[in-house]
């Protein structure tokens, strides 16, 4: 395997995925988390001003689902052929659109203080309406494959990962019954959250604001 390096900020959001994945996969990386003071100095180094970035043996790649696509590749967590890859990047787009819908996308912004809003209310009013345009159409797909908590097959994929931990920020810092009208979104969380290897991990990890 070569040698992996993420650069993330020192939080959830958008690079946490990635290091489930390599925890899933229990494949060794090491886990740079970027102070906001470094951030100045870093931000050049990468290819297009921001994180995450995964160095693979020094070359740099930008851009969550291009760096968790790659990874899904390298350790056998994505599908096995051309129609099942592009079932599962059509999922993972849905997951992509839904991280950057209006609400959602200004959340982690306002957990972090960046954004001045109330954050119940924020939630209610911007994050619950993304939440219920996006959620049955990944609840729809469970159903399809079978109502097994995955989107493809009998194995977790990238994009499973990609997915359960999106929606699962959804109870951890909104609300916990946020997600009961869709109950195959609850059982992909329980399935991927209770991976052994993931599951040790978490139980470690300390608690972020986002
Ligand atoms: N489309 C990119 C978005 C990356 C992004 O927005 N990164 C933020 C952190 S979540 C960032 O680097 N912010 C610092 C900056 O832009 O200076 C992806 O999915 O990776």
């Amino acid at each position: 395997m070569p040698d992996y390096k993420l650069y993330y900020f020192d939080v959830r959001s958008r690079g946490e995925v990635i290091r489930l994945l390599f925890h899933l996969a229990d494949e060794k990386f090491e886990d740079q988390r970027i102070q906001m003071e470094e951030w100045g100095v870093l931000k050049a180094e990468m290819p297009l001003g921001q994180v995450p970035v995964l160095e693979v043996d020094g070359v740099k790649i930008a851009q969550t689902t291009a760096i968790l696509r790659y990874l899904g590749h390298q350790f056998h967590r994505a599908g096995t052929n051309a129609v099942e890859c592009a079932r599962l990047d059509m999922m993972a787009e849905v997951i992509q659109e839904f991280m950057s819908a209006q609400g959602m996308g200004s959340y982690s912004r306002v957990l972090f203080g960046l954004i001045q809003a109330n954050k119940e209310q924020f939630f209610k009013e911007k994050v619950l309406p993304d939440v219920e345009k996006y959620a049955p159409l990944v609840e729809k797909f469970l159903l399809e494959n079978g109502n097994n908590g995955l989107l493809l097959g009998d194995r977790e994929t990238w994009v499973d990962v990609f997915a359960a931990e999106t929606f699962s920020k959804i109870i951890d810092y909104g609300s916990p019954d946020a997600l009961d009208a869709y109950p195959h979104i609850l059982a992909l969380i329980n399935r991927v959250f209770n991976h052994p290897n993931i599951k040790k991990y978490v139980a470690q990890r300390k608690p972020t604001p986002a």
